[in-house]
């Protein structure tokens, strides 16, 4: 039944009816970045109507349903109150000095009203949850990469807990084929302060990061490229800033950024790198601030281990360019207004220290 519904719903007939349901994809919060993303081709417009992964495949059919089944609803309501609109209206300025019949109740249009909706709701409830159990009781495979994203107010913290991996905002997963050789990418989730929501439209529905709880999806892009995601449960005041990109890399293209992420980052060797890093030290961001292999442990900001590497800082609020970097460190607030990252009131030579050390870390 959904494969015939499918049938009569062509791609063109989505987008005009349902930019407003668009316009809450990530892709919209990226249109205007003028990021030049050297990387891979981004797929910018998140468009959950083209999955190019297992599970947001899994959603697209029941989705289609239950817009079909909106539309049709929609047509019908206003349908009827068009027709009565017309049919009803006043004929001249006689009609409007005498009161229409009034007329209460009817059994019949109750029962139809009533009825109708509940058989709509149990249909898509079927639908639904076959949808949901597909994708829940999936088997993860014994291959799979596992992942564990935890959600901060407002940015992600990434685990490859295999991989002895850390770091934030970017995923980094392997392309499956659709049909031949496929690497499940295993997420599971949670948080450290309040609720989440992982979505990344194109490759899963959403699953939200619950405080205290552990939460699973998982992922298998059928595609190289970047994909947008962004948290979609209401955060706190920079929600709509914490920003997800998942890149998906073929396999060797993977291994050599796992290679690279398990080196401790090379020394700084020029001078100013150097001092930059005694800075690092000494003005409390090891506090907060990891660096492997040095003695920056911190955990409550994003693990900068391999910081230099990552397209984007500040959860996707910026590209990671030395002026972007240099801005940030001199007024977080610039970018994210109540960021967790406290301004430092750094002085201009502290600044290019900072800026020169936190590039070599890569
Ligand atoms: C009180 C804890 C705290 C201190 C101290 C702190 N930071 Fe941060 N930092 C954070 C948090 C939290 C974030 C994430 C902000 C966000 O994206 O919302 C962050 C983000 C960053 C980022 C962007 C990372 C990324 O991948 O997006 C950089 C770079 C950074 N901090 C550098 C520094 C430097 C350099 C210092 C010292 C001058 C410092 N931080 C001091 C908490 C801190
Ligand atoms: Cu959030």
């Amino acid at each position: 039944m959904v494969r015939a519904v499918r049938s009569l719903f062509p791609q063109w007939s989505v987008p005009a009816f349902f930019a407003m349901a668009l316009s809450f994809v990530p892709g919209a919060a990226w249109a205007a970045d003028p990021a030049p993303t050297p990387t891979p081709q981004v797929h910018k417009i998140a468009d959950m109507f083209q999955p190019l992964s297992k599970p947001a495949e899994l959603i697209l059919e029941p989705s289609h349903l239950v817009l079909l089944i909106s539309l049709a609803i929609f047509l019908v309501v206003v349908g009827v109150l068009v027709y009565v609109l017309f049919k009803f209206r006043p004929h001249g300025p006689a009609d409007l000095l005498v009161e229409p019949p009034q007329i209460y109740g009817s059994y019949n249009i109750e029962m139809a009203w009533t009825v109708i909706p509940c058989l709509i709701v149990f249909v898509l409830i079927l639908v639904t949850t076959r949808s949901i159990v597909e994708i829940q009781d999936a088997k993860i495979e014994e291959d799979a990469l596992t992942i564990r994203l935890v959600g901060h107010q407002w940015w992600w913290e990434i685990h490859y807990p295999e991989l002895g991996i850390v770091t934030a905002n970017e995923i980094h997963v392997p392309v499956s084929e659709r049909n031949g050789k496929r690497r499940q990418t295993h997420i599971i989730l949670e948080s450290a302060d309040v609720i989440h929501s992982f979505w990344v439209p194109q490759l899963a529905g959403k699953t939200d990061l619950v405080p205290n709880r552990v939460n699973h999806t998982w992922i298998e892009p059928f595609k190289t490229g970047i994909f947008l995601g962004n948290c979609a449960e209401y955060c706190g005041t920079q929600h709509a800033n914490m920003l997800l990109r998942v890149i998906v890399q073929e396999p060797e293209d993977f291994e050599k950024w796992v290679a690279n992420q398990k080196q401790p980052p090379a020394e700084p060797r020029a001078e100013l790198a150097v001092q930059g890093r005694k800075d690092f030290y000494a003005l409390a961001c090891i506090n907060c601030h990891m660096v492997n292999g040095t003695m920056a442990e911190g955990v409550f900001g994003p693990d900068l281990t391999k910081f230099a590497v990552r397209q984007t800082l500040g959860a996707g609020v910026a590209p990671n360019t030395p002026e972007h970097l240099r801005k940030w460190l001199h007024d977080p607030d610039h970018y994210k207004e109540g960021s967790y990252m406290p301004d430092m009131k750094l002085s201009p030579a502290q600044l290019d220290s900072l800026v020169a050390y936190l590039e070599t870390l890569k």
